[in-house]
């Protein structure tokens, strides 16, 4: 049974050695691999949940305060559209711009709202949902620490749910994966429910490249950051000073790739999972994709998975939209 605590509910579906063993086979997987990689989820321990808060206050990051734009204006009419009264938010790490939805939530169905959040962090859970518990006296408030990309089975059932996945979190998968997503988060909604969705869209890679290069060397700093991760995680010895911060736009896959490039030959000894990993000088290694939308291709994707558009928000510079989608 899920604890109350300080004015939200509780709810664990992770094991507790959870982070350490999916570290360990992600790690393993990614750094055997003829072309190395490892996946972005594992930039946001305690420092890189800071350094990425701090990106998004940067000038040359425009998609969280674009976002923010979009929902300012119009929470309303997303709220209005979706008629839900259960708002459940994946990955919500600070809950912050979910505030925007939850102002329009609780104006328009006041005692029946409830928020969920669920996110593999207890850290971000715990500090989002005491504020907001103590900020929302009349909302219902729910943590459950899960994985999106393998629990979506828990959502919570009842009443009308919209599931909001904001930030363009979305273009984190691969095309493959990003289908498989949604065909997962499709069979688990139904009715009323609705699904709002936070995409980053295809614009000129002279905006989009300084926003993952930015000049202060933010971006850099969270991507050299990973290594440290796996320093502390893993017991490896990673050199950050012998790796570089790689930015690069791929124009036929409409996305962004970050990497760590190696600056000097070298071998790596992570001791946790008895591994040595060697680097040639150049050679690199892919920590993020962040993929950009079309109108166009994303209904195809989200119709393909058995969703129907109900509504399309977006920027006058239309650089980042948020759109709602029902299962009808
Ligand atoms: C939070 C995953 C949407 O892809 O823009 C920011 C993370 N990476 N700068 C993004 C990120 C580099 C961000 N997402």
């Amino acid at each position: 049974m899920p604890a109350v605590s300080s004015g939200y509910t509780y709810d664990d579906h992770l094991p507790a050695d959870f982070s350490a063993a999916s570290l360990r086979t992600d790690a393993t997987a990614g750094l055997t691999a003829t072309r190395k990689r490892l996946p972005p989820k594992w930039f946001y321990d305690k420092v890189g949940s800071e350094l990425f808060e701090d990106i998004t206050r940067l000038p040359e990051y425009y998609p969280t305060r674009t976002e923010r734009s979009i929902l300012m204006a119009r929470a309303d009419a997303m709220i209005a559209a979706s008629g839900s009264g259960t708002l459940i938010e994946l990955g919500s790490g600070s809950s912050e711009k979910t505030r925007l939805l939850l102002d329009a939530l609780t104006d328009q169905v006041g005692e029946d709202a409830s928020y969920v959040a669920l996110d593999v962090s207890e850290d971000a859970l715990r500090s989002a949902c005491a504020g907001l518990a103590a900020g929302y006296p009349r909302l219902r408030v729910g943590a459950l620490r899960a994985d999106f990309s393998h629990q979506l089975q828990l959502l919570p059932t009842g009443g009308r749910r919209t599931v909001a996945f904001l930030g363009s979190t979305i273009g984190n998968f691969e095309p493959a994966e990003r289908a498989g997503f949604l065909r997962t988060l499709r069979s688990q909604l139904g009715g009323d429910d609705h699904f709002l969705l936070g995409t980053d869209l295809v614009k000129s890679p002279d905006v989009l490249i300084p926003a993952y290069d930015d000049a202060a060397g933010v971006t850099a700093a969270f991507n050299l950051n990973l290594l440290d991760v796996l320093n502390r995680g893993l017991d490896a010895d990673f050199d950050r000073t012998a790796f570089e911060h790689v930015a690069i736009w791929d124009a036929e896959r409409e996305w962004i790739e970050m990497r760590l490039r190696a600056t000097r030959d070298q071998r790596v000894h992570l001791a946790a999972i008895g591994l040595d990993v060697r680097f040639e000088h150049g050679e690199e290694m892919r920590t993020e994709v962040s993929a950009k939308f079309r109108r166009d291709r994303l209904t195809a994707e989200l119709e393909a998975a058995g969703f129907t558009g109900q509504g399309w928000w977006a920027d006058p510079r239309q650089w980042f939209s948020v759109s709602l989608w029902g299962t009808a």
